[in-house]
């Protein structure tokens, strides 16, 4: 049972415009009446508060695992939050690393950063669409003789991937890890559904749901 609160989770993303609603295109081509920017959690305390939402997630979950990985770029500020809320609020001192999109051929070398990958390995990640950006993820985390424990991210967007299920569980299926999100698309829908003044968005939603959804 979670225990953490997604409709605040959502609140918060729509406040700091990380949650905008319109028409964006994505990386898989599909055009959505909603983006989730998770760059724009821009500020010391949003950035902390976001960090709790993680952990929150994270601890609700139950699963087992013994270091966190953060995939450049944007994993590295979520995952860096993620380890110092889970060690203030959970009482979790983790390891934790991120990789450099190119490698260093001088000094320290190497394209990882922080603790070596070892042991079960969960990553943090912003969002999974069709599930082509965690699949790096799991290349770098096996060539480190690692383990993926299982993928925490902010918003599972619950599209289908390449085939009839959805992108999340492709990846939960041929990885065979859990993905924990701190919100779902079934979660905004009922969030949006709860604002009169939303009946527009929550239309385009649900046609796009319709159609891309699972
Ligand atoms: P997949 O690799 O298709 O799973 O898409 C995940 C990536 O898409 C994320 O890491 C983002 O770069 C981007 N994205 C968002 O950040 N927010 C969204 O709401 C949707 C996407 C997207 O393009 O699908």
């Amino acid at each position: 049972m979670s225990t953490h609160d997604q409709q605040g989770f959502l609140d918060f993303a729509i406040e700091r415009g990380v949650l905008r609603f319109g028409e964006f295109t994505l990386k898989s081509g599909r055009i959505s009446p909603y983006f989730f920017n998770a760059g724009l959690f821009n500020s010391g305390a949003a950035l902390a508060r976001l960090g709790r939402y993680y952990a929150q997630a994270i601890a609700d979950s139950g699963v087992a695992f013994d270091m966190l990985f953060g995939p450049a770029y944007k994993g590295i500020p979520l995952v860096s939050a993620t380890a110092v809320a889970l060690a203030e609020h959970h009482g979790r001192d983790l390891p934790w690393c991120f990789n450099r999109k190119e490698a260093k051929d001088h000094g320290e070398g190497g394209s990882l950063v922080g603790a070596p990958l070892s042991g079960r390995v969960l990553v943090v990640d912003d969002v999974i669409t069709a599930g082509t950006a965690i699949r790096e993820s799991v290349d770098i985390i096996q060539a480190a003789g690692a383990t993926l424990a299982g993928v925490a991210i902010s918003l599972n967007r619950e599209e289908r991937g390449r085939g009839a299920r959805s992108a999340i569980q492709e990846v939960e299926e041929s990885l065979g890890v859990p993905v924990i999100s701190i919100a779902t698309l079934g979660d905004l829908v009922a969030h949006l559904a709860h604002d009169p003044a939303q009946t527009e968005t929550l239309k385009r939603v649900e046609a796009y749901r319709a159609e891309y959804g699972i």
